[in-house]
């Protein structure tokens, strides 16, 4: 069976970004692989966190793990800090990694630009997430697009140490979909739909109640005209309006393009919205209920004693290897 790792961090709420570019592969996948799936918190500490907010947030992306339909007897769900084998790892390879490969990361130029003072942690934030992937021996990992670069790195550093010290860690595949991939802000479809951008209007939340997805996709930037064409050059706004559209209904661009033809962009936004709170509705529902049952501290520490187990095995070959005494 094919191993799979992925982590979301709980450094805000979870977007519909989050969830179309790689949760909800999450849910696919574990009937098909053996499932890691993590709350990265110790990734969400790269920027300044509240600690009470922090724990929260990590219970409520646990919780929306759940909600969205991963199923703990099926995947093994946990918090990345209940594994001190990741921090282990992580401070090998970044003794395996480049300065120069680190300073090429594009989400660190983007999250570090204009600021005077940053973490070293935001730098080596990437050699973390490859420590993440590569305990697990991770076949595949899914995410959005962003994390593409993070990926090439998780394998070139399996690669290295494979070269120096022999092979044992395996070389991870990312998995990144087709459609949904990269979801691009409400509010500027230049950029990327983002939990820790300051505009809310950036992105939907999976958590948003009815009316407030539909004033924010009726507020979501268009472009002049009120064609509903797929166009990502000169319709970046609706052709990503419509890139949403179609990774929630299933539905082809081309479906939906011709479905709105002569309508403008109010009906389109309108079903949108309808389209987007249909779905969000079950998972809210599901979430009350799994918050109400206060079940998931449980689920998480029994997920927590599984990854350690598998975790603390790559660790110590990893160790044995590199000349430590085990
Ligand atoms: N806009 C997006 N479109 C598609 N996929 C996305 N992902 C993030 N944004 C989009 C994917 O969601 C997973 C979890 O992301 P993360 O928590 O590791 O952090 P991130 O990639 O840095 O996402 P955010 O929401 O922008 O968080 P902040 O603002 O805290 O940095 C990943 O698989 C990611 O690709």
């Amino acid at each position: 069976m094919k191993r799979v790792f992925s982590g979301v961090q709980p450094s805000g709420e979870l977007h519909i970004g989050n969830y179309l570019g790689a949760i909800r592969q999450f849910v696919q996948l574990q009937d098909q692989a053996d499932c890691f799936f993590c709350v990265v918190n110790l990734h969400a500490v790269t920027v300044p966190q509240d600690p009470a907010v922090l724990r929260q947030k990590t219970l409520e992306v646990a919780t929306l793990y759940l909600a969205v339909g991963i199923d703990p007897l099926k995947a093994t769900v946990f918090v990345q800090s209940e594994v001190p084998a990741h921090a282990e790892l992580a401070w090998m390879l970044q003794c395996l990694t480049y300065y120069g490969e680190l300073s090429r990361m594009t989400q660190f130029k983007d999250k570090s630009i204009g600021k005077q003072n940053f973490s070293v942690g935001l730098f080596t934030y990437p050699t973390l997430m490859a420590a993440d992937i590569l305990l697990y021996q991770t076949d595949i990992v899914p995410v959005g697009q962003d994390q593409k670069q993070h990926l090439e790195l998780a394998r070139d550093l399996a690669q290295r140490f494979n070269q120096r010290y022999g092979p044992i860690l395996r070389v991870p595949e990312p998995m990144i979909g087709e459609v949904g991939a990269k979801i691009m802000a409400l509010d500027d479809p230049g950029k990327k739909m983002s939990k820790s951008a300051d505009n809310i209007n950036n992105r939907i939340n999976l958590m948003d109640d009815a009316k407030t997805v539909q004033k924010k996709i009726a507020r979501a930037v268009t472009d002049s005209g009120n064609e509903v064409r797929y166009d990502p050059e000169y319709k970046p706004g609706v052709s990503n309006l419509m890139s949403i559209y179609s990774t929630f209904s299933g539905e082809s661009v081309a479906t939906i393009a011709s479905r709105y033809t002569g309508q403008g962009y109010g009906a389109f936004k309108g079903d949108l919205a309808e389209l987007i709170n249909r779905e969000l509705g079950v998972i809210q529902k599901r979430y009350q209920e799994l918050k109400a049952s206060g079940t998931v501290e449980e689920i998480l520490s029994q997920g927590a004693t599984k990854a350690r187990q598998v975790a603390e095995e790559t660790l110590q070959q990893v160790k044995e290897k590199m000349g430590f005494i085990v």
